[in-house]
């Protein structure tokens, strides 16, 4: 409890608006991550099967007509939330770091576009990897630790559009640096998704323009796998968070200037995941499998 009221004290007073776009190192200070609140209602996160298939067992959020701040990509963001989970659940060989491309683990959070620019975070071996691909280029930086363990963990990634330099903290820790390809990963404003998905390659892609949490969101088969676990307490924010290890908040986050999304998994119940920014991009879940999922459970990093 001191340690919290200590973290609560250290608030940064970095005034709001000031996006910093103007250098890939540019960061808030890490005071940000003691931005947080009184907890009160519901406590709940979602707990997914990973049978990455149909098109179910996932969450969607419409990037492309909904709020255009969520449509990270063009600019620095970070995107971070707990996950939960097993590596027996989650069976995906050691990811490439570097150079391979990111959705060949047990993708988490899939911001792609068929043969197209994208990013996301996918566990391969246990271990994260957060990638960013611009045309044929592909960065992915890994995380060195092995995370399936059945315990709740934080990770945060980020990206600097001008530098290309992309990060990933696990539970406040730096434990990777990339510089990948410099470039736009958003998703052009109603652009048609792409036509080569489904069995024979002529499908619609009608995941392209979403934001897909974990799932691979095309169902590409076996060779892309979909996370199996739980996940809570996701936030999208339009510039780079963290520029030093930092103490994981032990409550939810709060909304500030440079929050596009923020979802703090509370439902409980129903088929929206909803979005408690003022931006108001809520999620959609996809329920459906064997076992059905996702599911709501009362389990979340923050304890009761
Ligand atoms: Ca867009
Ligand atoms: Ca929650």
């Amino acid at each position: 409890m001191l340690l919290f009221l200590a973290l609560a004290a250290c608030k940064s007073t970095r005034p709001s608006g000031d996006d910093d776009d103007s250098s890939g190192d540019s960061t808030a200070d890490s005071g940000h991550v003691g931005d947080s609140a009184p907890y009160e209602g519901p406590a709940s996160s979602l707990l997914f099967h990973g049978s990455g298939r149909d098109n179910v067992d996932r969450v969607r959020i419409d990037r492309d007509t909904g709020t255009p701040m969520l449509d990270v990509g063009a600019g620095d963001f970070t995107v971070e939330f707990f996950f939960k989970g097993a590596e027996a659940d989650n069976r995906a060989p050691a990811l490439s770091c570097g150079s391979g491309h990111w959705n060949r683990g047990n993708v988490v959070f899939d911001a792609g576009r068929k043969d197209s620019d994208g990013f996301g975070l996918s566990f391969g071996a246990g271990k994260v990897g957060f990638g960013v691909n611009v045309g044929p280029q592909d960065a992915l930086v890994c995380g060195g630790s092995s995370l399936l363990d059945g315990a709740w963990h934080h990770i945060a990634a980020q990206r600097s559009a001008d530098t290309g330099k992309i990060w990933l903290f696990v539970d406040g820790e730096i434990e990777g640096v990339f510089y990948g390809p410099t470039g736009d990963v958003s998703y052009p404003d109603g652009e048609p998704p792409a036509a080569t998905c489904g069995e024979a390659g002529d499908a619609p892609c009608v995941n392209d323009p979403y934001l897909v949490l974990s799932a691979e969101k095309h169902d590409l088969g076996r060779d892309n796998p979909s996370f199996a676990g739980q996940m809570d307490e996701l936030r999208i924010s339009t510039m780079l968070r963290y520029d030093a290890p930092f103490t994981p908040p032990r409550l939810p986050f709060v909304e500030d200037g440079q929050t596009a999304g923020l979802y703090h998994f509370d439902e409980a119940a129903g088929a929206v995941l909803g979005d408690s920014s003022d931006n108001g991009t809520d999620g959609e879940l996809l329920i459906g499998g064997a076992p059905q999922g996702p599911e709501w459970v009362e389990d979340t990093p923050f304890g009761q």
